[in-house]
């Protein structure tokens, strides 16, 4: 008998040998507050795309939030091992859970799940594609096929997403699915040679090679660029060009790179893939809000431009939206009550997703949901530290130029001929001005994410680095629109970069924040490479030792210099390594400058009568 047990429960136990990994595994979901689908949606080309979708178990007529992402849609909603929706998703997503919103996160084409291949922000069809498909039609068939095919939903689809996600929603503006009743396009690339994430006005971010290694290596998440040391400053000063630190990186392997460093100028390839110049050829059909940081390390450029291109078109001022926080990158989908050193008036980012983007969408999502009080435009005056709303923007109906002058100093008076013409630096291509203090780590998260926040005395007192600076303000000065940079400079160079920021300069002392005493906080700040003086698209040698006029447009303010405070000027001319150094010898593609072709060049900017340095400053008269 004990054998016969003995064996019977043999029988009934798991073999020693049995494999381990069985073929399916499936957590238990009974308890959660959600259901959870995965699809693979078909395109009108064949090929399909991974989808995630998750659902508040129970909906009926429930709204649909679509994100469309080159960064892992199945990585977007497993934010932890959660039994519910609000802990399933990323934090930005909480005020639409809460609302009880179907959430979708599809991999673009040829990314992580999605079949096809991988074109960097694939430009739209036409001359730079001549395939049957792009981001607009990607998005149309996917809308298409979601209002098919959940019957938990009513039909209705809003879009959202920063950055790429946020150049997809505008891909998805373009022949818009009728189903597509709201878009919030965050930080969205519109145009990476202007503004936006590869260069600035022409001068190349190198950041960007971990980002394309990152990108491109892999269909998943690529390569890391290994290091020569620990500070990127050194590594990227011995390399040389580029160029040079591109092909050491192995990065010649990698199309993107290829594109990049052949298109160095605004040529066609980078005119047609410009989102806002598409924009402004249509009336808007869905209601948008265009939205970004104040401070925005990556997409400075896109949201403000794309609404003030399709602004003219909008006659009822009820389509085209402008949202500005006092954030970083991407920081409206996260907590914002503070930003380096700097401390805002509560969490404005949860404020804004709550009280602004919650019911925006629901106005055109949710049936019967009620009209929001939306401003045509909410921006977060960065002075006086509260949200401004307006009908319009910009606020400043003109600029007001503020003249460098001699001897340091700046005024709203034109220079005369009496006092000196110019100022002088030497810029040295060996000994380039960094963006923060040394040592420069790109992958140093904090660095990166603060870094136009940094107090800039770091660099103020340089001797190629000039400052201008006004007494302590008696009354407030009121900035609120883009200032304009009309710089009157020369080198002895025959080609030059020209950095310049405006700065408000706190207090010596700050009894409440005394590290904030003396603070030099930028509050625009932009880089433009001396060849494209006359041309975008036809750089030119720079006449040596001339001054010449250069102009562009600094990144939008809101902001008020309040009493006691200064206004502030830096002018230099690298900045570094973020962005590629000058030669300051001409040659045809700054990328593969030789090591001979980078010199030193004495640099004068000058404050005389004709050729009067200054800022022009979107100035709101009487203060309000
Ligand atoms: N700024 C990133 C990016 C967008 C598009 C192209 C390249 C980089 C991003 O945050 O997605």
């Amino acid at each position: 008998l004990s054998l016969a047990v003995a064996s019977g429960l043999a029988a009934a136990q798991t073999a020693p040998m049995t494999p381990d990994i069985p073929a399916r595994f499936d957590a238990p979901t009974a308890a959660n507050d959600y259901v959870k689908r995965v699809v693979e949606i078909p395109m009108r080309d064949g090929v399909k795309l991974h989808t995630v979708i998750v659902i508040p178990k129970n909906a009926k007529h429930a709204p649909i939030l679509l994100t469309r992402t080159p960064y892992n849609a199945d990585g977007r909603a497993e934010r932890a091992g959660a039994t519910t929706m609000r802990n399933l998703l990323p934090q930005g997503d909480e005020v639409f859970v809460d609302a009880g919103y179907i959430r979708v996160f599809q991999d673009i084409r040829g990314k992580y799940g999605s079949e096809g291949d991988y074109v960097m922000t694939r430009p739209l069809r036409g001359p730079l594609n001549s395939s049957e498909v792009d981001h607009s039609t990607d998005a149309y068939d996917t809308i298409d096929w979601l209002t098919k095919n959940l019957p938990e939903s009513n039909g209705k689809v809003g879009m959202i997403g920063s950055s790429y996600e946020g150049f997809t929603v505008v891909m998805a503006l373009i022949n818009p699915h009728p189903a597509l009743k709201v878009a919030a396009p965050e930080s969205p690339m519109v145009d990476g040679w202007m503004g936006d994430d590869w260069f600035h006005y022409g001068a190349f971010r190198q950041t960007n090679f971990d980002y394309i290694a990152g990108q491109n290596a892999k269909r998943g998440k690529g390569e890391e660029i290994t290091r020569a040391g620990y500070d990127d400053y050194t590594n990227f000063l011995t390399a040389g060009s580029a160029g040079d630190y591109a092909k050491a990186a192995g990065l010649d392997q990698l199309p993107y790179w290829r594109k990049l460093s052949e298109h160095p100028s605004y040529d066609a390839y980078w005119q047609g893939q410009a989102l806002d110049k598409e924009m402004a050829k249509q009336p808007l059909k869905v209601p948008t809000m265009w939205l970004q940081g104040l401070w925005d390390q990556e997409d400075m450029w896109g949201a403000i431009h794309s609404y003030e291109a399709v602004e003219p078109k909008d006659k009822g001022n009820d389509k085209n939206y402008l949202v500005m926080g006092p954030w970083r990158h991407s920081q409206v989908n996260y907590s914002a009550s503070s930003l380096g050193a700097l401390t805002w008036d509560g969490d404005t980012a949860l404020q804004f997703r709550r009280d602004v983007l919650l019911p925006f969408f629901n106005q055109y999502l949710v049936d019967g949901a009620p009209k929001a009080k939306t401003p045509p435009v909410l921006i977060y005056n960065t002075g006086e530290n509260h949200w401004d709303r307006f009908t319009s923007w910009p606020q400043a109906k003109g600029t007001k130029p503020l003249y460098l002058t001699a001897n340091g100093g700046l005024s709203f008076t034109a220079p005369d001929a009496s006092a000196a013409k110019f100022d002088e630096y030497v810029s040295d291509p060996a000994k380039p001005v960094p963006y923060v203090p040394r040592p420069v780590r790109f992958t140093d998260r904090t660095s990166w994410t603060t870094w136009l926040v940094q107090d800039q005395r770091f660099v103020d007192g340089r001797p190629d680095v000039l400052t201008y600076v006004t007494q302590p303000l008696t009354a407030p000065l009121r900035v609120a629109g883009a200032p304009q940079v009309k710089l009157y400079a020369s080198t002895s160079g025959t080609d030059s970069d020209w950095v310049v920021k405006l700065i408000d300069v706190a207090p010596s002392t700050d009894t409440t924040s005394p590290a904030m005493g003396g603070y030099e906080l930028a509050i625009s700040m932009d880089i433009f490479r001396g060849r494209y003086r006359e041309s975008f698209s036809d750089p030119k040698a720079i006449t040596p030792n001339t001054p010449l006029e250069y102009t562009f447009g600094l990144p939008t303010v809101d902001h008020t210099f309040l009493p006691g405070h200064r206004v502030m000027v830096q002018v230099q001319s690298s900045w570094f390594p973020l962005y590629d150094r000058n030669p300051q010898t001409y040659v045809p593609n700054i990328f593969f400058a030789k090591p001979s072709d980078y010199q030193k060049a004495t640099q004068q900017v000058w404050h005389a009568p004709g050729t009067a340095s200054a800022i022009e400053l979107p100035v709101v008269e009487g203060g309000k």
